[in-house]
């Protein structure tokens, strides 16, 4: 659930009253899906093995439309002592984001349309000499139950949607992010008794998929220098702080 405090405005429609549905709950519903078919796609033909170190390998495809990059990236990685529900939440929620992000300015919480899925607003840290970028999306965090023995899968999707109250003001330009976090959590050698399953018992492998248009014309060689750089860093980062946080807390699974 979304802290109270972190919420600037509510949504005009009520959506209590509405079965629980808001304006975006069809998109929300094909851009989950979307991600969930698209996780399942090996990465054998046409990506590039960008980065490698340990358990994590990320992926990146060349792609350009009218001059601008646009690579899609894939990346796994395999965390222990982690579930796929904790990097999810520590993901998802608005209070430990400048924590484990190092390449933004601010991010504010702008809407909230339901208990899981919220609007975001981020201004991204300058890239020189390229011009200041923003960015305004729908966060969405689900479970999925697969079966009865195995555990849920869990996902975040951040997918740029318009805001009212995020109009484009120049000179900062909007990058169009369409980005997923998958993850499953294994269970080696489970006790009989789930209570007595331990950190040492449980890791994480995490699917992250991103397809971000920079909004504008970018030269090509620094954004692809900027992006190799920074997803592995991201992604080191940000794991490393969830194994941090919940070190000595109970697991939430
Ligand atoms: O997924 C991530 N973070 C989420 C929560 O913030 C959210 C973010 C989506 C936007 C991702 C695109 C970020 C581009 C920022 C450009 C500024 C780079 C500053 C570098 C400073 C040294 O889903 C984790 C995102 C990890 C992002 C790594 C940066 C990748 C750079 C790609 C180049 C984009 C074009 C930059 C135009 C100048």
């Amino acid at each position: 659930t979304v802290p109270v405090s972190t919420i600037v405005s509510k949504s005009n429609d009520d959506n209590s009253e509405n079965n629980g549905k808001h304006r975006l709950t069809d998109d929300v519903e094909r851009i989950v899906q979307e991600h969930l078919q698209y996780v399942r796609e090996d990465v054998s033909n046409g990506w590039d093995l960008i980065h490698q170190d340990g358990e994590m390998k990320v992926y990146r495809r060349e792609v350009e439309e009218n001059g601008i990059v646009v690579d899609p990236l894939k990346c796994f990685h395999t965390i222990k002592g982690v579930t796929g529900h904790e990097i999810c939440r520590y993901f998802w929620e608005f209070q430990y984001r400048m924590e484990w992000e190092t390449t933004l300015d601010s991010t504010k919480i702008i809407e909230a349309l339901d208990p899981d899925t919220v609007i975001f607003f981020q201004l991204h840290k300058r890239v020189w000499p390229a011009a200041q970028r923003d960015s305004c999306f729908w966060s969405h965090i689900r479970c999925i139950s697969n079966s009865d023995e195995d555990q849920p899968t869990w996902l975040v999707v951040n997918y740029t949607t318009p805001h009212p109250l995020a109009p484009i003001k120049s000179p900062q330009v909007r990058l169009v992010a369409n980005v997923a976090l998958i993850c499953e959590t294994i269970i080696s050698e489970p006790p009989l008794n789930p209570k007595d399953i331990k950190r040492e018992n449980i890791q994480c492998k995490l699917t992250y998929v991103a397809f971000v248009n920079p909004g504008g014309w970018v030269p090509s060689a620094a954004l692809r220098g900027v992006a190799k750089r920074e997803y592995p860093r991201f992604l080191k980062r940000f794991t490393s702080y969830v194994v941090e946080q919940t070190r000595n807390k109970p697991i939430l699974f």
